[in-house]
């Protein structure tokens, strides 16, 4: 195994010899990209919305192909703005011939959550290129962040997750904020949004949350009315069964890193053939 000294020198990096691609050039382009346009939040989004429309039932969907660059699933209403992190990475797929875009997306995911303080996310290039748009899955796959506990239940039990890991993996909402141009909602969750720990969970706990005035759709603000909740993120507090975790993770950031690492690396491998 490499050691870690062993691992920051390029060609020592086990995936760069196997791939011929250097990986820690690679991650090092990707942190560039991410920090110049403060798009690591973004990044991560669409790592996540490459791979939430696995379904195990029917083994469909999932990073492998990057479908997500042509129609239907570039225009899923749930993916909007996302346009803006594949054009981001483009000029890396011309500087990387050989990576392909669907390891390309769940690696930028990889950088930027462990650039924020991610413990490290297991990885491993292998994903091939659809051709076209014929292998994207239907659209309608991503939750839809109106809902309640059922529906987040529904289409993240789909992807073979359990209500511990839903609840690690929605705490990636410490990062980043919602833009009113994409979904309509609008304001970051917390006040670090490019620092991942257990924010999100200790203002979900600790903050008087209400109905954000005249506002369309409906979400949630704190005191101050400058930080917002989806009613996704509202349902994890009202849901017994969600609400342990919360509550585990609001006192125990380190277990909070751990758990999310593991459920974001097991994300990005749903539908990866692996022999
Ligand atoms: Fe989240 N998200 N998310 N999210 N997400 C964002 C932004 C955002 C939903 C809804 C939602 C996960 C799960 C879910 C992540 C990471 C993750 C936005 C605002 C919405 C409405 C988008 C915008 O730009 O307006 C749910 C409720 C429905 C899809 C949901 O289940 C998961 C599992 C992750 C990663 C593990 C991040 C980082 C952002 C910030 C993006 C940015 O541009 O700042």
């Amino acid at each position: 195994a490499a050691t870690p000294a062993a691992a920051e020198c390029s060609w020592w990096n086990p995936l760069s010899w196997f791939y011929g691609v250097d990986y820690n050039q690679l991650r090092a382009d990707i942190e560039d990209i991410a920090d110049d346009n403060m798009a690591g939040p973004l990044l991560v989004r669409l790592a996540w919305h490459c791979s939430g429309t696995y379904d195990k039932k029917t083994g469909t969907g999932g990073s492998n192909g990057a479908t997500m660059r042509f129609a239907p699933e570039s225009s899923d209403a749930a993916n909007a703005g996302l346009d803006k992190a594949r054009n981001l990475l483009e000029p890396l797929k011309a500087k990387y011939p050989s990576v392909s875009y669907a390891d390309l997306y769940t690696f930028a995911g990889v950088v930027a959550v462990e650039s924020m303080g991610s413990p490290k996310v297991k990885w491993s290039p292998g994903r091939t290129d659809a051709a076209d748009g014929k292998e994207c899955p239907p659209n309608g796959r991503l939750p839809d962040a109106t809902q309640g506990a059922s529906h987040l239940r529904d289409v993240f039990y789909r992807m073979g997750f359990n209500d511990r890991e839903i609840v690690a993996l929605a705490g990636a909402h410490t990062l980043g904020r919602c833009h009113i141009e994409n979904s309509g909602f609008d304001g970051p969750w917390t006040r670090d949004p490019y620092g991942l720990d257990n924010d999100f969970f200790r203002l979900l706990i600790e903050e008087k949350w209400t109905i954000r005035p005249n506002f369309q759709p409906l979400q949630y603000e704190d005191s101050s009315k400058e930080l917002m909740m989806l009613p996704t993120d509202m349902a994890l507090v009202w849901d017994p069964s969600f609400k342990q975790y919360v509550e585990l993770y609001a006192k125990d950031g380190d277990l909070f890193l751990k758990d999310f690492a593991e459920a974001f690396g097991k994300l990005l491998e749903l539908g990866v053939p692996r022999n």
